[in-house]
């Protein structure tokens, strides 16, 4: 068990927090036996582990989304939540418009309705990864070597490695009531997310799988979409504990908004990569976090040197 340090552990109760670095106390074991992927095939763990990863791997493969209900204990869920709330002063809210590609410039290239040129109020906050505490309930779930395993598994990939991003490697998605996250594309390959405080009005999961390819941008029906249409949007029902893989790349999404008299909607996002030591660049990391460190000033320049060599 990972030791508890003296400087960085701002939770109340440290024993709670040496509690919550068990993972297999954050994670419904029965239903999600961690333990199970490799055990003989006669064993019943083995079985509920595959059983998972097989209905994963169907939604992963027909529309991109896989869900695994109440993966995460209701008890964890609130450690979870109380991690959030106690982190939450130092969430970056910037209230930008933006089109679906996180552009916030009009390009002259296109019509004024077209979808590149279609922008919309995104108001809510990340909550920066160097804002939890070293030994958190947060931090064991996002690196738990069992959860990146079994998520591999889902995403019938062989490693998957924890974003090495100091801001964006683990981060909550807070939207406050009258808050939204408008329809958009990620740059990544998929994303991770625990659902922790659901709104109790607004602050729905919608997507829309496939509307665009690796070749075909599928502006009409993106058009449709952004101008109030439903055509094969999903609303996911998620709640709290619910673990969800999804694929942002090519499926247009967002969370609705939060309604005004609802309590905030919070949900842990898990950053993960391909390769190992990946950090994010200077400028996306200001557009989402308002800052960047160091590292990410290093990595930039290392960038630059080994672009030099290469000449
Ligand atoms: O909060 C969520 O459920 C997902 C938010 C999202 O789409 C994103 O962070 O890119
Ligand atoms: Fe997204």
């Amino acid at each position: 068990m990972t030791t508890v340090s003296q400087s960085t552990s701002r939770l109340d109760d440290a024993a709670e927090s040496a509690a919550a670095s068990d993972v297999d106390r954050l994670v419904d074991t029965v239903r999600y036996p961690l333990d199970g992927r490799d055990l003989p095939a006669a064993d019943a763990r083995h079985a509920a582990y595959w059983r998972a990863v097989e209905e994963a791997r169907t939604g992963l493969r027909s529309d991109g989304c896989a869900l695994l209900k109440e993966f995460v204990t209701p008890t964890a869920v609130r450690l979870l939540n109380a991690e959030i709330v106690a982190a939450k002063p130092r969430t970056h809210f910037s209230m930008q418009v933006i089109n679906p590609y996180f552009h916030t410039q009009v390009n002259p290239e296109f019509s004024d309705d077209h979808p590149v040129n279609t922008f919309t109020e995104r108001s809510s906050g990340f909550i920066p990864g160097d804002a939890w505490p070293s030994v958190c309930a947060m931090d064991t779930l996002f690196r738990a070597p069992q959860v990146c395993r079994l998520l591999a598994d889902c995403l019938e990939i062989d490693e998957l490695h924890c974003y090495d991003d100091p801001l964006a490697g683990l981060t909550a998605n807070i939207l406050d009531p009258g808050q939204q996250f408008p329809w958009h594309f990620d740059t990544n390959d998929f994303a991770v997310t625990v659902l922790v405080q659901p709104a109790d009005e607004g602050g729905l999961f919608e997507y829309a799988p496939g509307v665009r390819t690796a070749t075909d941008e599928g502006f009409e029906a993106i058009g449709g979409l952004l101008a109030g249409g439903r055509d094969g949007v999903h609303t996911l029902d998620l709640c709290p504990g619910d673990l969800q893989i999804f694929r942002g790349r090519y499926s247009l999404h967002r969370v609705t908004r939060v309604a005004a008299s609802s309590q905030p909607r919070h949900a842990a996002i898990f950053a993960y990569t391909h390769q190992p030591g990946v950090i994010g660049r200077v400028e996306r990391t200001r557009q989402l976090f308002g800052r960047v460190l160091a590292e990410h000033e290093e990595a930039e320049r290392s960038r630059v040197r080994e672009d030099d060599l290469l000449d």
